[in-house]
């Protein structure tokens, strides 16, 4: 059997070229490898036991939460808190961000945001959902606990970002700045082994992901771009290919290895978007650039100079290969 590099060997290996160099970064990694696994273990187990079921709460947004929500939720932060290499985290399941108040973590100059278990309304129907974090270092001095100011940064202030899918594999996607690199988790020995180096998206592509369902309440930019994806033109190898699973990680993983675009316009239904700028588009976008592709919120707006106003801000959300995200962008110019 051929040997590959493991996460832990890449992260170790890489460390000089953490901004931080410390190890602190490393060990971070290292908390969300380990909860990551405990949560491969009950997503793969959902069928079986009784946890798909609706907790009955709802989260902040007003939607319901899923047992395997408020697990992921909780194995995150525990194992984050355990560290000590995190003085707060703020999460899409939590109305409001965490302390982690030990002098151990007070002192930690990391915060993370995460998504512990995003598209969890597919886990009923096996279909592949994931878990989206972003790090970023804290605007307020060590030493004291983390304040609201930590989190609202914009996304270009991100030291690192990344997902894991757990799909018919589980992977691990992750960037430090320095590139786009994927892991692919190998249970039987329950490591990560390096299976997708230096990740790029594809410059063009022929997928386009979006809810049509939404259409008639869609601006007329995203429905022009829709009619422009679905004309026959053989120079661009159109009509192109919809596909939507309704899981971001699992539509934003399958663009960046074919191409393709994924679209969550903003529409009658969600003036502002559906997708939180803090726990799903700032992480994602940072992966795209860093591979290749591109994410905007509107024409000419990038996702990551945005400044955060709201933990749970919601925001447009268009993100590819950069060709089609070009493309996207002259249709809301000239229509809005
Ligand atoms: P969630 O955070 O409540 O799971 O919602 C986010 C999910 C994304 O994974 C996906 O892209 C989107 O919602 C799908 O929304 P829709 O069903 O409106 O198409
Ligand atoms: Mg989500």
């Amino acid at each position: 059997m051929e040997i590959t590099t493991t996460l832990g060997e890449f992260i170790v290996a890489r460390q000089s070229e953490y901004p931080d160099a410390s190890g602190e970064l490393s060990a971070l990694f290292s908390a969300i490898r380990l909860a990551s696994k405990i949560v491969h273990r009950e997503v793969n187990k959902a069928g079986l036991a009784d946890i798909s079921d609706s907790v009955g709460s709802k989260n902040v947004q007003g939607e319901e939460q899923k047992k395997l929500d408020v697990y992921a939720n909780e194995k995150f932060k525990m194992a984050l808190a355990a560290r000590g290499v995190v003085c707060g985290l703020a999460s899409e399941e939590e109305e409001n961000f965490v302390l982690f108040e030990e002098a151990l973590n007070m002192n930690a100059k990391y915060v993370v945001l995460i998504d512990p278990l995003d598209g969890s309304s597919n886990i009923d129907v096996n279909v592949s959902v994931g878990t989206i974090f972003s790090i970023y270092r804290r605007a307020s001095p060590t030493g004291q606990p983390v304040v609201k100011k930590d989190f609202l940064q914009p996304g270009n202030n991100q030291v690192a970002a990344g997902y894991v899918i757990y799909g018919s594999s589980t992977m691990m996607v992750f960037t430090t700045g320095n590139g786009v690199n994927g892991f692919t988790y190998d249970p039987s020995l329950g490591v990560y082994c390096l299976s997708h180096p230096n990740m790029q998206f594809p410059d063009h592509g022929r997928i386009y992901s979006i809810n049509e369902g939404n259409y008639i309440r869609f601006r007329g930019g995203v429905k022009k771009f829709i009619k422009y994806c679905q004309e026959e033109d053989p120079e661009t190898q159109r009509p192109y290919t919809s596909r939507y699973i309704g899981s971001l990680v699992s539509d934003f993983h399958r663009n960046l290895i074919k191409g393709g675009i994924f679209l969550y316009p903003a529409s009658s239904q969600y003036p502002e978007g559906k997708l939180r700028l803090l726990y799903e588009c700032n992480p994602m976008a940072f992966l795209a650039e860093q591979a290749g592709g591109r994410a905007i919120v509107s024409e000419s707006k990038s996702v990551l100079d945005l400044v955060p106003t709201q933990m749970h801000q919601r925001v447009p959300f268009f993100v590819g290969s950069r060709a089609l995200v070009d493309k996207l962008e002259g249709f809301l110019h000239d229509y809005g």
